[in-house]
């Protein structure tokens, strides 16, 4: 029947389509071929309008958050997942499309109509990731290697299609017949998943080892070697945090990441160059070890946060930063009278404008390139990111690739996109723990202590109060932070009483100002409102 043909072209698109993938991950770790269904995804995220965007992150954290899934560690994943699903249901409709179209012209079908449609499909999808992909190799070398993937891909699915008998143009044949025919179509669909199966595995298997396999370049990813047992400025402090609370300093591997494309970028730091061009005297253009050796370096402590993050979110992390304050490099390149701003690019195709008024407020606004004292990991902007205080992580470009001093301003990447333009932290107070576990016997009284964070951007904590079950406010024990651009860790000792509570916590920011209570969703500024948490003790 011609539903039959129809169906086994969806039935080949779904077949097909994984091992195609595997391929194309295996050429991409091996050989640095480009990851189509990424550089598509990528390419879909960035045309589509930003609302639209938003709107699923927003949706892709809530399910996440319903599921009980962790958002800081699992979105790059899910996102990476959507990005192969959406590239299998690709092929599965191409698939079915071709189907429809064979069993319309029920003459056999001829090869070169299976390579009409790998060319079809190759077409759009190579002519995205051209523009798209990070690839280093020569464009000619990758279009190659994609239109030959794409072509046999085409050739297999005419197989399939040609190859799954149907009864339609013949004579009734004779019942042994038709079993026979049952037979060799269950074989060759045995024989065919088999051979796809075997191919998506080993492809697979063979770039996940090699994704693990340490690098040979200078990217920065070295955290085997990373300090653990560092000595935090603040480590004769006699406020302890409450069992339970996250640890003050981000162990580097958790803090977390937010990037638009489906992978972090990579760049070579031996070859890097950062360009300082537009309205100054002397241009520059910097290697890695002018930066690390001709500058002054400066280590700060440092919280950063993401606008997108929820109340209570774990999009926000503690770590050192070093680098070279951008008052000397611009000192250097001679900043002209009339300049008004630094147009910052990255490898990503990420962009923000940074107004030269606010860099000469704040010598702190610093050129990054390292983090707990070791080079920038890829993920977090290897080689070179900026650092600005009091600031959302959204105005912070990582992987920098150039900065022009201009006079025009331009709208940022996630502004330009319905963001908040000055996205400024806003203070914001945090749970981590009520620590029944660990109850304090003080004479008669027995205490719980409930602890977490507070952060107010550059602002610093005052206070932090605390209420049960609707009643006054407490103040809590307050830590000296790592820095005055960190969090701080409170404490309260709780008194305990059984029961079903309710506790929640505010805070003060460094100027007398009181955290916002209402609730607001984090666009377009960041969410506000009151952390709570409820147990049963
Ligand atoms: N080039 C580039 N820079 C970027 C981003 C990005 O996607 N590309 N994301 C920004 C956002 S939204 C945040 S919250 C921080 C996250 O930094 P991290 O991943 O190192 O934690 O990087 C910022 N800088
Ligand atoms: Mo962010």
């Amino acid at each position: 029947m011609n539903k039959q043909i129809a169906g086994s072209g969806a039935l080949a698109g779904a077949l097909l389509t994984p091992p195609l993938m595997a391929l194309m991950i295996l050429g991409n770790r091996l050989a640095g071929f480009p990851f189509v269904p990424f550089d598509l995804f990528d390419w879909i995220t960035r045309v589509l309008p930003g609302p639209l965007i938003t709107l699923a992150i927003d949706t892709m954290i809530d399910t996440m958050r319903l599921l009980g899934i962790n958002v800081a560690a699992t979105a790059k994943t899910a996102e990476q997942m959507t990005a192969l699903l959406l590239f299998v249901a690709l092929g599965v409709a191409v698939g079915t499309l071709f189907g429809l179209l064979a069993s319309r012209h029920s003459t056999a079908l001829h090869p070169t109509m299976g390579l009409w449609l790998g060319a079809l499909l190759a077409l759009p999808l190579v002519a995205i990731s051209t523009d798209i992909s990070q690839s280093t190799r020569h464009p000619l070398i990758n279009i190659t290697w994609l239109a030959l993937l794409f072509l046999a891909w085409g050739l297999a699915v005419n197989t399939v299609v040609a190859g799954l008998p149907d009864s339609e143009a013949r004579v009734e044949p004779a019942p042994e017949v038709r079993e026979v025919e049952r037979i060799h179509r269950r074989q060759f669909l045995i024989r065919l998943g088999a051979s796809t199966a075997t191919i998506t595995v080993l492809g697979g298997g063979v770039a996940a080892l090699l994704a693990q396999a340490p690098g040979t370049q200078e990217t920065g990813d070295s955290s085997d070697e990373r300090s653990s047992g560092r000595r935090l400025p603040n480590a004769g402090d006699p406020v302890n945090p409450a069992p339970g609370t996250r640890p003050e300093y981000t162990p580097l591997e958790d803090h977390y990441k937010v990037f638009l494309r489906a992978e972090p970028t990579v760049i070579d730091g031996a070859s890097y160059l950062l360009p300082i061009t537009g309205l100054v005297d002397t241009p520059l253009m910097l290697t890695l070890d002018d930066l690390r050796d001709n500058y002054t370096p400066r280590d700060q402590y440092v919280t950063l946060s993401c606008i997108s993050g929820r109340v209570g979110t774990t999009l926000i992390s503690t770590t050192q930063w070093t680098g070279v304050s951008l008052h000397e490099i611009l000192a250097e390149a001679g900043v002209r009278p009339e300049a008004r701003y630094l147009y910052i690019t990255s490898g990503d195709g990420f962009y923000e404008t940074v107004s030269l008024s606010l860099i000469d407020e704040d010598e702190r606004i610093m050129l990054c390139y390292a983090w707990d004292g070791n080079p920038l990991p890829v993920d977090h902007g290897f080689p070179l990111r900026i650092w600005i205080p009091d600031r959302y992580g959204m105005k912070q470009p990582k992987w920098i690739t150039s900065i022009e001093v201009t006079d025009a301003y331009e709208e940022g990447y996630w502004v330009r996109r319905n963001w908040d333009e000055v996205a400024r932290v806003l203070a914001t107070s945090v749970i981590d723990t009520v620590a029944v576990e660990t109850i304090i016997e003080d004479g008669e009284r027995r205490l719980v202590p409930i602890g977490g964070i507070a952060f107010a951007g550059a602002r610093e904590i005052s206070k932090v109060e605390v209420r049960v079950d609707g009643g006054s406010w407490q103040e809590a024990q307050l830590r000296a932070p790592l820095s005055e651009t960190t969090w701080a860790i409170w404490r309260y000792d709780w008194p305990y009483s059984s029961g079903e509570h309710t506790f929640e916590v505010r805070c003060v920011d460094g100027q007398g100002t009181q955290q916002i209570e209402d609730a607001r969703p984090t666009r377009p500024s960041g969410a506000t409102g009151i952390h709570s948490r409820e147990t049963l003790l």
